[in-house]
């Protein structure tokens, strides 16, 4: 069995996804997604000029030698960019797989764990009483799980994850148009004086059942993040997401010795490398990865096998850019994985996204069920595609008030 060709497709209804097409000289054919957020074009470059040109004659039934040949052949290895690539090829080699074997991908994994996989949704308000709303349209919606983010007193601008408009309650979504980043101004004192208070106003409303996830998004120091995390312990967090910058990793063992409250990491990482120390020490709770960014299915199950040896849950990265090809991988590692803990949940679901890639996993009362359909499940309309094309987007860049350069 050989791979005869391979195509990139660049864009999507709103959002640019980078989508991978194989073909076989036995019709069967695999998806993959390589999507970068805000960097679109330079995984489906590594992609075209050299990983596919490498592709073409292999038999893609070999992906763990394929994987290892992009990899280590490199010379230069790992980074977001050929970690996206690499895993769009080996998402799309697993799904050739199992439409092969005629069976979903997890049963490749060794069968389910569980029947629905727990999402959490983004809450998100310009002020503390927007944001109740926006959990309350969640839990209505069957949600048992929210990431909750509020505008703060005083900062000048609206922070990460908040909503600009007041009443805006359902999804905020990073939809960033235009090459030149948008500015945003951060203030750590002002956060760390409201967001604990805010935080515990919210339990009290909630009750003790709700699961309630909180992203600093890298803002705080080592020693500011450790005082916020004791502050926040009362509220018995789900998880404190990203407290300080992801490559400090001492910093999580700094952490990790004043407070007990989980600690989930792991969206901007994109190797085992990266934190293969973090979990081996058990000083987090939960690991974020995703399969496109992080090498694939091939890599990230390594990872989620490690972190299962040391009581790291899983809890994939899956914000509103991420493809519906990756979510639909991640939703088969999910319903596998022994150590899984939760999954971010935003796919668009609007009537063009789901022409684009037709599927049947279906998400439910906060939960995913993975569809039985062989391979991923997902398929990938081209025609659909051709009504896309890139539309370049960039982060916010965020300062503080004398105007340093701070942490997105
Ligand atoms: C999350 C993330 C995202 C990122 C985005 C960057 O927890 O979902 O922090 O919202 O900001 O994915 O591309
Ligand atoms: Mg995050």
């Amino acid at each position: 069995m050989k791979i005869t060709g391979a195509k990139v497709f660049v864009g999507g209804p709103g959002k640019n996804y980078v989508t991978l097409k194989i073909m076989t000289d036995q019709g069967v054919y695999g998806l993959g997604d390589a999507t970068l957020n805000n960097r679109e074009t330079l995984p489906a470059a590594y992609l075209q000029d050299y990983l596919i040109p490498n592709l073409i004659g292999r038999d893609p039934r070999n992906s763990e030698d394929i994987w290892q040949f992009f990899y280590r052949g490199a010379y230069f290895r790992r980074g977001p960019i050929a970690m996206a690539a690499f895993g769009a090829i080996d998402m799309a080699l697993w799904d050739i797989k199992a439409k092969l074997a005629d069976m979903p991908l997890f049963q490749l994994f060794g069968g389910k764990s569980r029947e629905g996989a727990m999402v959490y949704a983004h809450a998100t308000g310009s002020d503390l009483e927007d944001l109740m709303d926006s959990i309350s349209y969640y839990q209505e919606q069957g949600y048992k799980a929210v990431r909750v983010q509020c505008g703060i007193p005083g900062m000048p601008t609206a922070c990460y994850g908040v909503s600009e408009t007041k009443g805006d309650v359902k999804n905020y979504i990073t939809d960033f148009r235009g090459i030149i980043p948008k500015e945003e101004v951060w203030d750590s004192a002002l956060y760390m004086r409201y967001m604990p208070q805010a935080l515990a106003r919210i339990r009290e409303r909630f009750g003790p059942d709700l699961h309630i996830l909180h992203d600093v998004h890298h803002r705080l120091l080592p020693r500011e993040a450790a005082e916020f995390a004791k502050e926040v312990e009362p509220v018995r967090l789900f998880w404190l997401e990203d407290p300080t910058p992801a490559d400090d990793q001492d910093a999580l063992k700094f952490l990790r010795q004043h407070s007990t409250v989980p600690i989930a990491i792991g969206e901007v990482f994109n190797s085992i490398w990266d934190c293969h120390e973090l979990i081996q020490n058990e000083l987090i709770d939960y690991i974020r990865v995703c399969v496109s960014l992080a090498g694939g299915i091939t890599h990230v199950k390594r990872i989620v096998d490690l972190a299962a040896m040391h009581h790291v849950r899983t809890g994939f990265h899956g914000a509103p850019s991420h493809s519906p090809l990756c979510m639909a991988a991640q939703a088969h590692l999910n319903a596998w994985a022994p150590n899984f803990g939760i999954q971010e949940y935003l796919v668009l679901g609007t009537p063009e996204c789901d022409a684009l890639f037709p599927s049947d996993h279906r998400m439910e009362g906060g939960m995913v069920y993975v569809s039985d359909a062989p391979g991923l499940g997902v398929d990938f309309d081209e025609s659909e595609a051709e009504r896309y094309s890139y539309k370049p987007g960039s982060h916010p860049v965020v300062r503080l008030e004398d105007g340093t350069l701070w942490n997105y």
